[in-house]
């Protein structure tokens, strides 16, 4: 099999496996280098001290995969149903939380990819990730022609709008490259003026630290009483940037079951939420992305 084929026989399985997009990229990050070390010095990365701690590796990824060659970024679609509006004792989920821990469901598929490739490619070296490597996923998913960055940071697709999980595949193969999409918001600053914490401070510049999803997932401890305010009748996670962007109005529904709302997602009555202990609450998120912030986070963001 030569470059190639090889890459068109690796973008078939993906998408056997379930993945909308797939579109490979070289190996270099290039000028995004720039923009993370900027964003890391304007502090906007709050208490996500993992970049810092891992800069050198972000920036040569061969850190990360020896010999690495090629990414091959994957997106999987994740819209499921229309958000509900939240009545009296109940309050927002954003949407990438109503069903199963996405990480489990990518984890899984990508683990089957990898193993497709070394079937294919015995010699080769492969590594898979989503969300916790030190890989600028939507840097690369840009390049590797899957939709522009958005002016909310989103990479966003034609077709899927934002409502994307992204993923890649670290390789040592040389693979056929895609071009890079071209942005395409326009004059549009519709989730510019949406996002209810002022977070996102110019065009693709994020302030974590004004994030709702960041002071409801991420952030652990005390929200500023400032900020408490901002995430008013959000439990976890925010997607007003997403709701507010015209690419997101008419995206097809995801084939994937895990990623329906499970029973009371949306919205979440609080009460409910409130009667459960340590023990309940684990046995019922324990494989949500609601576990990242344990019942004390979510504690802490029902009582705003
Ligand atoms: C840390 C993190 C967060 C942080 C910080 C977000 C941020 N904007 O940086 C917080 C907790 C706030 C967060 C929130 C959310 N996140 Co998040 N998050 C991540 C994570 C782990 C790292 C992101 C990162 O590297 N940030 C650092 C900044 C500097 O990088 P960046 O956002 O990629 O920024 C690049 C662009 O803005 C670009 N850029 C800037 N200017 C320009 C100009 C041009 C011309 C171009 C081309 C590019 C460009 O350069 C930057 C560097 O490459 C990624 C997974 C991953 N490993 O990539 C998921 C990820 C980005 N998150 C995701 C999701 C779903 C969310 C939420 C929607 C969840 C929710 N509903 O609450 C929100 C959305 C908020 C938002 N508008 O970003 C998805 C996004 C999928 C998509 N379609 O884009 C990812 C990719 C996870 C995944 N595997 O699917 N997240």
């Amino acid at each position: 099999m030569n470059d190639i084929e090889f890459t068109h026989a690796l973008k078939d399985e993906a998408r056997r496996l379930g993945f909308e997009l797939v579109g490979a990229a070289p190996a270099a990050v290039g000028p995004a280098m720039e923009r993370l070390k900027s964003w890391l010095a304007e502090g906007f990365a709050g208490r996500m001290g993992y970049f810092a701690d891992r800069l050198d590796a972000y920036g040569r990824l061969e850190l990360v995969l020896d010999g690495v060659r090629s990414v091959l970024m994957l997106g999987m679609n994740y819209r499921t149903v229309e958000p509900i509006e939240p009545g009296p004792g109940q309050l927002r989920v954003s949407r990438y939380a109503w069903g199963g821990d996405y990480h489990e469901l990518i984890r899984d598929r990508l683990h089957r990819l990898a193993d497709f490739h070394r079937r294919c490619k015995p010699q080769a070296g492969v590594r898979t990730v989503v969300d916790t490597a030190p890989l600028l996923e939507r840097h690369f998913a840009q390049q590797a022609g899957l939709g522009w960055i958005g002016k909310n940071t989103m990479l966003i697709n034609e077709t899927f709008g934002s409502w994307i999980f992204l993923a890649g595949l670290l390789t040592t193969e040389p693979l056929a490259f895609d071009r890079p999409v071209e942005d395409r918001c326009g004059s549009c600053r519709q989730c510019l003026d949406a996002c209810p914490g002022g977070a996102l401070v110019g065009s693709r510049r994020l302030d974590a630290r004004r994030c709702v999803s960041y002071l409801t997932v991420e952030l652990r401890g005390p929200i500023d009483p400032e900020l408490r305010r901002v995430c008013d009748g959000r439990l976890f996670g925010c997607d007003a940037c997403q709701e507010a962007c015209p690419w997101n109005r008419q995206t097809p529904v995801s084939r994937e079951p895990v990623f329906r709302p499970g029973e009371g997602m949306n919205p979440v009555d609080w009460s409910a939420m409130a009667a459960m202990d340590d023990e309940s609450f684990r046995r019922r998120f324990r494989h949500t992305p609601l576990w990242r912030a344990r019942r004390e986070g979510i504690l802490r963001n029902a009582s705003l």
